[in-house]
């Protein structure tokens, strides 16, 4: 390769299929990349050194796809990772599932075989394309080394476009170690498919009219907004409808942020966990579902909302449409562009309906009020072993508006998906509700963290889930990223135990953790550790986390040990449960 061809943008000359991968994700200007070498890839690592581009040696590939996942939530760019020939490739799994069922775009790039020797028995060999097919929105078998530009091109174009989602790039170990005199023109990337939503499309018009009648007629509409928020960048839009039409909003653990959690037409989170918002539901008389799927969780198990209650749906994907809620009005499209258009229709009204609805809207802080109330012997408590509610209370004090909370699959996530609140419209809270998997927490914290570095991220897990991915702390200190990871110390697998409590009389089998000091395990790992039992030292531990700008620290907080109480918002020895019950 020339030396002029290294220095442009375009290179040129005869490279392996490797160089040409990494040439291909620096044109495309990607961000930090997560991976575990193995002898497939290696030209691709090789080449990414000579290009002084950003990878990370993570410990576990789930962590990688973790990491990646959460550094695109917070970007809306293609999170890169990558693993080796089989059990690499099948690590990836979970981290993929996560992306492709809440719509993340991220781009993953396995190892395979050898096509000279396939099927005979090579080491690490397995079915990888038929098990990780279904993990992600298109798997893409790299079959010529010199298709390497034209394939990553389509991987950008399907991670970033319609519901974005993970792609898998497979790549055998001839095609990434093989050469190809490639041509300067080989070197393209459409620059709208860096990041999602790369294009946008319009619901029908028609569509729009009838949706703005709706609402227009309606005294108690109501916004319900999921994931697909953040997805669209439809913050401005959301925004602007709501309080030019006077409609609160309630939004899902993966919707908070839409509008900021402190603005007064916040109505918190609905479903399975609620402040006022599931009340607001059952009396509302139109919903408008934004880019949210209206799943398990959101609905309490299809107990939300009532079918007599209209509903329109906004949605990029429209077979998700009237899949769970029947809608009266489907509205296909893009969140910001849907929400724009609906304001475009509704405004000629807005002056009359935000009279109209006044009386509505000032019910609004006033339920607020009054469920806080109710809930500040939680919010407020100095018990020891800590209550979890009152440590959601110190991260809403000392987290800044900027911040950004990542939120594990246990009870970290439920307790701050409904008691947290964000400060300012956009991603502030990252729980991995596409698969709920435990041990997003640290890696999903260390994607953040690089994401953004300079913005403090917090990421709260649980001790089972933290347990699950100790290793990692080793990669964030070695990354040198800042992060503060607040480690609810249950000494147990809380979620378990909490239900076994509930629904087995107190049977508990598998459910306990030995106790363990997590603050002392990471200041052993090099990095920063606090160990905290008195509540009123939270929040000076979290501001010493904060601080720390150049490794992580580990704030191991000592939270109640009571089975009876680890449940948000449900004190379970009042809950009666039924054969059948699912109550958390
Ligand atoms: C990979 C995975 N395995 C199992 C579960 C089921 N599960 C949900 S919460 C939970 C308890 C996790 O314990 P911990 O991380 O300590 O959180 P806690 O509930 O105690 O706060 C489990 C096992 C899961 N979500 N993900
Ligand atoms: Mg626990």
């Amino acid at each position: 390769m020339t030396q002029s061809a290294r220095a442009s943008n375009r290179p040129a000359g005869r490279m392996s299929g490797g160089r040409a991968m990494a040439e291909m994700l620096r044109l495309a200007e990607v961000g930090p990349m997560f991976g575990m070498g193995g002898f497939q890839l290696l030209p691709f690592y090789d080449a990414l050194a000579q290009l002084g581009m950003r990878h990370f040696l993570i410990n576990d590939e789930r962590c990688g796809a973790f990491a990646a996942e959460a550094f695109a939530r917070v970007t809306n760019r293609p999170g890169i990772c990558d693993g080796t020939l089989g059990p690499g490739a099948t690590n990836l799994v979970t981290g993929l599932i996560e992306g492709l069922n809440a719509g993340t775009p991220m781009i993953a790039f396995a190892g395979d075989t050898n096509r000279s020797h396939s099927w005979k028995n090579m080491t690490q060999e397995c079915r990888q394309v038929e098990i990780l097919r279904p993990a992600v929105k298109e798997l893409i078998r790299v079959e010529e080394t010199k298709r390497v530009p034209e394939l990553l091109r389509r991987a950008f174009a399907v991670a970033t476009s319609g519901r974005p989602g993970p792609v898998l790039v497979d790549v055998p170990e001839d095609v990434c170690h093989g050469e190809h005199d490639f041509a300067a023109e080989d070197f393209a990337i459409d620059p709208t498919t860096l990041q999602a939503p790369a294009r946008r499309v319009r619901p029908d018009r028609a569509d729009i009219a009838r949706a703005a009648a709706l609402i227009a007629r309606a005294k108690r509409p109501l916004i319900l907004v999921g994931g697909g928020i953040h997805l669209s960048q439809g913050y401005e839009a959301l925004l602007a409808l709501a309080e030019a039409q006077s409609i609160p909003v309630g939004h899902t653990m993966s919707g908070k942020g839409g509008i900021a959690c402190s603005h007064p037409l916040s109505a918190g989170l609905f479903g399975r966990y609620s402040r006022i918002a599931n009340e607001l539901i059952e009396a509302a008389d139109c919903l408008l579902v934004v880019g949210c799927k209206l799943g398990e969780i959101a609905t309490k198990r299809y107990a939300l909302p009532s079918p007599a209650i209209p509903l329109i749906h906004l949605e990029i994907l429209a077979e998700e449409i009237g899949r769970c809620s029947p809608a009266a009005v489907a509205l296909w499209g893009d969140a910001r562009a849907g929400l724009e258009d609906l304001a475009a229709a509704l405004a000629d009204d807005a002056r009359h309906a935000r009279v109209a609805r006044a009386d509505y809207l000032r019910e609004i802080p006033v339920q607020m009020r009054a469920w806080r109330t109710e809930a500040a012997a939680r919010l407020d408590s100095s018990e020891r072993p800590i209550h979890m509610a009152r440590l959601c209370r110190e991260l809403n004090q000392v987290l800044p508006a900027d911040s950004i909370l990542v939120a594990d699959g246990g009870f970290a996530g439920h307790w701050t998906g409904l008691l947290y609140d964000t400060k300012s419209p956009g991603r502030h809270f990252i729980p991995d509700r596409g698969l709920a998997s435990i041990g997003y927490g640290l890696p999903g914290g260390i994607g953040a963290a690089l994401a953004a570095p300079t913005i403090p991220v917090v990421a709260i897990t649980g001790d089972g889930g933290f347990n699950m991915m100790l290793g990692e702390l080793e990669t964030a200190r070695r990354a040198g990223v800042g992060l503060t990871v607040v480690v609810v110390n249950n000494a147990a697998s809380g979620y378990v135990k909490a239900l076994q409590h509930a629904m087995f009389r107190g049977r508990y089998q598998s459910s306990d953790l030995v106790e363990m000091d997590y603050a002392a395990i990471a200041r052993t790992m090099g990095c920063g550790g606090i160990r905290v039992e008195d509540p009123d030292r939270i929040c000076d531990a979290l501001r010493e986390g904060l601080d720390e700008r150049s490794h992580p620290t580990v704030i191991d907080v000592v939270v109640t040990r009571d089975p009876a109480r680890m449940l948000p918002a449900v004190d379970n020895r009042t809950v009666e449960i039924r054969h059948g019950d699912r109550i958390a």
